[in-house]
């Protein structure tokens, strides 16, 4: 079975939910395994938050954060659906939780065989994982861990229809942005981007009976009518695992970011380390699969 590392801006968005489910109702089939879950968007009832939806969806996985995430460029961090999920977990706070990149660390030493990695937020987790230091958990670095068992790193990032776009997972902040860039550059394994293109007209959550934990998420947050799929889009494509079977054609070439405006660009190699997805078919096909898997 195929082993995730799952990092997510829980709480930034209601897409991440929908995201989530889709993840742990794969799990739950058996079809993948996620040794761990780093949220790199860090409100007050973030853990608790998570960990009660992971309850409620009836898988028990680690859960770290990165407590460095506040510091954004003056972003309003509206708690959204996060207060009523922690309810259910009211014993739990941020400060029980591990730091993310422990969290990686450990799941990647420990994992049998290969990894591979889903990110559907901001990648400054990812960055810190590859820049960390031998540590009680495994004397190899973040990059040593990552080479040898790491296989591919599937991102909800970037925007590629047009060149110099901006995409909020890398370029909202400077955090984000530096890691984004590093991570670009550096990465020693493969990386699939789902675009920020991708996912922007194809709605989900909708169908949802008001009665489901995940309405009532998507709703707290705004969106009961449905939600853009960039996120649920994304874990969907890793889960499948072949963009191909996906129902996407790729771009193979070599991404990059610049640090100071968050722009990104792409230059295509058949050779390159990165691909970019571009859609086969109409926002229905994929809408009609996410929509089936979440009800
Ligand atoms: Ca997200």
């Amino acid at each position: 079975m195929r082993s995730f590392i799952f990092g997510t801006d829980w709480g930034a968005d209601c897409d991440d939910c929908v995201a989530m489910r889709v993840a742990c109702r794969a799990m739950k089939k058996g079809e993948i395994n996620i040794l761990g879950i780093g949220i790199n968007c860090v409100k007050e009832h973030a853990y608790a938050s998570l960990k009660a939806f992971l309850k409620l969806e009836g898988v028990d996985i680690p859960v770290g954060i990165d407590t460095r995430s506040h510091e954004t460029d003056g972003w309003t961090w509206t708690e959204n659906y996060q207060p009523r999920l922690a309810k259910l977990c009211p014993e739990l706070s941020n400060k029980d939780a591990e730091s993310a990149v422990r969290v990686y660390r450990r799941a990647i030493a420990e994992a049998s065989g290969k990894v591979e990695i889903m990110e559907i937020g901001f990648l400054q987790v990812l960055g810190d994982l590859l820049r960390s230091e031998g540590d009680d958990i495994s004397p190899k670095t973040g990059m040593e861990l990552v080479r040898e068992k790491v296989e591919r790193i599937w991102l909800m990032a970037g925007r590629w229809d047009i060149d110099g776009g901006r995409e909020f997972n890398i370029a909202w902040t400077p955090l984000t942005r530096e890691a984004s860039s590093y991570i670009f550059d550096n990465c020693p394994v493969p990386m699939v981007f789902l675009g920020w293109e991708i996912g922007d007209t194809v709605i989900t959550g909708g169908n949802l009976d008001h009665e489901d934990y995940l309405w009532k998420a998507m709703n707290d947050h705004g969106y009961g009518e449905g939600r853009s799929s960039w996120d649920p889009m994304l874990v969907l494509l890793a889960c499948i695992g072949d963009p191909e079977n996906a129902g996407y054609t790729t771009v193979r070439g070599k991404a990059s970011l610049e640090v100071d405006t968050g722009k990104n660009h792409f230059t295509p190699d058949p050779q390159g380390p990165h691909a970019y997805v571009v859609k086969n078919h109409p926002d229905s096909y994929y809408a009609d699969m996410i929509n089936s898997l979440i009800k």
